[in-house]
């Protein structure tokens, strides 16, 4: 694999290509990074200056289907990253080389270029019987991750399986698997969770790195708030039917087909953070809740433990206060026969909403006091 390169910068210069090409790719990069587009400035003057890192991918416990998330990356593209953008020294599962050349190739960059490459690691680690359960290049995985974790800048938690344990740490988790930041430390450490993460994460979290030199602003748990910021429910385009109470009772009824939110039918997006409901996957085409299906929580700690994907979550609180998923359920099937009073009582739904909203608003500001308590609430059911 290649020598460790310049600057973005240097590289389009070196292919000939122009300043103007070179300041688009800014602007798709400054968009992937989540960062507005005031910020395009310090993208291209990162991508002039700043070294492109040096990466070493493991793979532990797990399918493989990060990798296969990757590759599929469109903005940028994962050729690109991988080809232009990082210097991937080593990946078991995409490099050309293998066997005992490419092991050694990995012990050489891990002794001569120690602190200065970023660990990407996919896959659960399993600790029982010395780590046998799995093994690269016949060695335990905890040894080599170990070993490279020791000499590296930071490290990448890609997917569920590397952040939490995964699949494999499903109960009664046989193999004793664990995630990557139980068994190294010492480093900056990101989580990037997700059963796979989506792919245009998976690439900007490791462009954010080679263009600032550091790693993104993180959440509670160690995830970049940039793609974690969110609940699957605050950017659901299904989410306006969640508010007025229109929900599937089963799969292929008529509010399936009609596309009204799956709540009822198991989705975890009031509680899974991720980025899904915004990106989508596929470049943009779609994502599992547009799909029809509910979001089986792929990015949360312990999701392959829940016990029945298709049972409703409990106790969600509906945007209004003043009734919850079953009653709205209700009045909107009064709606859906035509009473006229249902019209009536979404309306004041929709009104204690929107109240609560501006008071959190006005709260957040400072600028709330109880006396808009009587005047802000509406109190009747008409509008
Ligand atoms: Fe895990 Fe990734 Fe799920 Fe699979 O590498 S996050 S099982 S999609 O492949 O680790
Ligand atoms: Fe969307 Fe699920 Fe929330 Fe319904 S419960 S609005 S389908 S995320
Ligand atoms: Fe996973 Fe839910 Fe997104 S299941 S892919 S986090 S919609």
């Amino acid at each position: 694999m290649k020598e460790r390169m310049n600057s973005l910068w240097t590289l389009f210069q070196e292919r000939k290509l122009s300043r103007r090409t070179f300041v688009k790719s800014c602007v798709a990069l400054t968009a992937v990074l989540g960062l507005p587009p005031t910020m395009l400035d310090t993208v291209v003057k990162a991508a002039e200056t700043k070294e492109l890192p040096t990466v070493v991918w493991l793979h532990g416990h797990e399918c493989t289907g990060c990798d296969e998330s990757f590759i599929r990356s469109t903005s940028p593209f994962a050729s690109d990253v991988i080809l232009n953008m990082i210097a991937l020294e080593y990946d078991d599962t995409l490099a050309a080389a293998s066997g005992e050349p490419l092991e050694h190739h990995l012990k050489e960059i891990v002794a001569n270029k120690s602190g200065k490459y970023i660990l990407a690691v996919e896959g659960g680690v399993p600790l029982d019987e010395n780590g046998v359960y799995c093994s690269v290049g016949g060695r335990p995985f905890v040894e080599v991750l170990k070993e490279c974790a020791a000499g590296a800048s930071a490290i990448i938690e890609y997917g569920s399986c590397a952040a939490w344990g995964g699949i494999q740490a499903a109960k009664p988790n046989p193999t004793n698997t664990v995630s990557v930041s139980s068994v190294v430390s010492g480093v900056p450490i990101i989580k990037v969770p997700g059963c796979p993460p989506i792919p245009e994460v998976m690439t900007g979290v490791i462009m954010h790195y080679a263009l600032f030199g550091e790693i993104p602003p993180l959440d509670i748990q160690g995830r970049p708030k940039q793609f974690y910021g969110n609940r699957i429910h605050d950017t659901c385009y299904r989410r306006a039917f969640f508010d007025s109470g229109l929900f599937v009772e089963k799969f292929d009824d008529d509010a399936s087909k009609a596309g009204w939110c799956l709540y009822k039918v198991g989705c975890r997006g009031p509680e899974t953070y991720n980025s899904c409901g915004n990106l989508r996957w596929w470049n943009g085409l779609s994502y599992p809740i547009q799909s029809g299906h509910g979001c089986i929580g792929c990015s949360e700690k312990d999701f392959w433990d829940n016990d029945n994907f298709y049972k409703r979550l409990p106790d969600i609180p509906m945007a209004n206060t003043i009734t919850n998923a079953d009653t709205v359920g209700t009045i909107a099937g009064f709606a859906a026969t035509g009473a006229v009073v249902a019209h009536g009582a979404l309306t004041l739904a929709k009104n204690k909403y929107e109240d609560l909203k501006e008071e959190k608003r006005l709260k957040e500001a400072g600028l709330w006091n109880e006396t808009m308590n009587k005047n802000n609430h509406h109190d009747g059911g008409n509008d």
